[in-house]
């Protein structure tokens, strides 16, 4: 029997290169090997206030570029995380199941309370616990996701061990992650020492998938790079260039070596152009199937129909737990 893998975005801002080289096309690679289940996590992206219009459109756009990109609604589960409901309802057994220490530690709540955000919401700080019962109520063995996003999958892992023992052997699944070693962590084009990052408040470090691709080539012409004026794979002393060689290697499915052996005696120029010509490439394909899937309508279908299967799958499991913990009564016949 095939593996089940899970996986989940949070379309809280426009879905950039970083995402789709560190997620989304691993994707499409698993869905031929692994049951696939794959959903748009907007709870998640309410714990920052979301503009409700704009909300709806990175839904929507997110949505027709997970099918743009090859993701096969024939092959994988895809749906709205908000159309199951027992997400929510798990998520709070898992709360009841984590303790304050362990949340403390996750590292994006930690960031912003070290950063001296004010008016966190307590979403923000208890949603790796929600992330736990995405993955947990569907028994997902492995979650493909990107480094930054390991410390939740572990997370999810200790709550099933922890309730396997209190509660019930088997009840859960014990997940794993599963990091890509290239290109599982895309650097900012500006800064190449932090992640391409929908948050990054400038524009000109990422890449979105749906930026005209005049205006991306500008990006990668202009991306930051060093002074030793060699085209090689040096993150440590050289991390801009890195990064273009990790971009352009990962979009056009080669090893960073054989992108090297086409680039090692280009000028830094030079170098750049032959990056922009991949990424464009690249962007010019996914936009077009986006465009096409935006025109069919076949999106309601889609969420439908992945929402019904997965629906079936994660009441199966909830039922299990609230069984296992005792919260259901026992029904008698007379
Ligand atoms: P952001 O900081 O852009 O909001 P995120 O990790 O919160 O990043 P998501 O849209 O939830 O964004 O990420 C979806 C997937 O894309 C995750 O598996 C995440 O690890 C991956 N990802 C996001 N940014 C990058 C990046 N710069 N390089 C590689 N993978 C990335
Ligand atoms: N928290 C993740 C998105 C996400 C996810 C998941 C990823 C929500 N639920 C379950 C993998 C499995 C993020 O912010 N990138």
């Amino acid at each position: 029997m095939k593996k089940r893998m899970l996986s989940g975005i949070k379309p809280s801002g426009q879905l950039h290169i970083g995402n789709y080289i560190g997620a989304l096309n691993n994707f499409v690679k698993y869905q031929e090997d692994y049951e696939m289940i794959v959903f748009i996590a907007n709870l998640h992206c309410i714990t920052i206030y979301q503009d409700p219009k704009e909300l709806q459109k990175n839904l929507t756009d997110a949505i027709a570029l997970y099918l743009a990109v090859g993701l096969d609604p024939n092959k994988s589960t895809i749906f709205l995380q908000s159309d199951v409901m027992e997400h929510a309802q798990l998520g709070f057994i898992l709360q009841c199941n984590s303790y304050l220490g362990e949340l403390n530690r996750m590292t994006q709540y930690k960031d912003k309370v070290a950063k001296g955000e004010q008016n966190l919401t307590v979403g923000l700080y208890t949603y790796p616990d929600l992330m736990a019962a995405d993955i947990l109520i569907y028994g997902a063995n492995y979650v493909p996701v990107g480094v930054d996003q390991k410390q939740h999958v572990e997370l999810a892992r200790d709550i099933a061990i922890r309730m396997n023992n209190k509660y019930e052997k088997e009840l859960f699944v014990i997940p794993a992650p599963l990091i890509e070693k290239v290109g599982s962590k895309i650097y900012s084009l500006q800064d190449p020492t932090s992640k391409m990052s929908k948050s990054d408040k400038g524009e000109k470090g990422l890449i979105y998938l749906l930026d005209d691709p005049k205006k991306a080539r500008k990006k990668i012409m202009g991306a930051v790079t060093d002074s030793i004026n060699k085209v090689q794979y040096d993150p440590q002393n050289q991390p801009g260039i890195s990064n273009l060689l990790v971009i352009a290697a990962s979009l056009s499915d080669r090893s960073i070596d054989e992108v090297l052996e086409d680039v090692q005696e280009m000028q830094y120029g030079q170098f750049k152009g032959y990056v922009a010509d991949i990424v464009v490439k690249k962007l010019e394909t996914i936009q077009q199937r986006y465009h096409e899937i935006i025109e069919s309508g076949i999106i309601t279908k889609v969420l439908t129909e992945g929402a019904q299967k997965a629906s079936k799958m994660a009441n199966q499991r909830l039922k299990r737990v609230q069984h296992a913990i005792g919260l259901e009564i026992e029904k008698t016949n007379d």
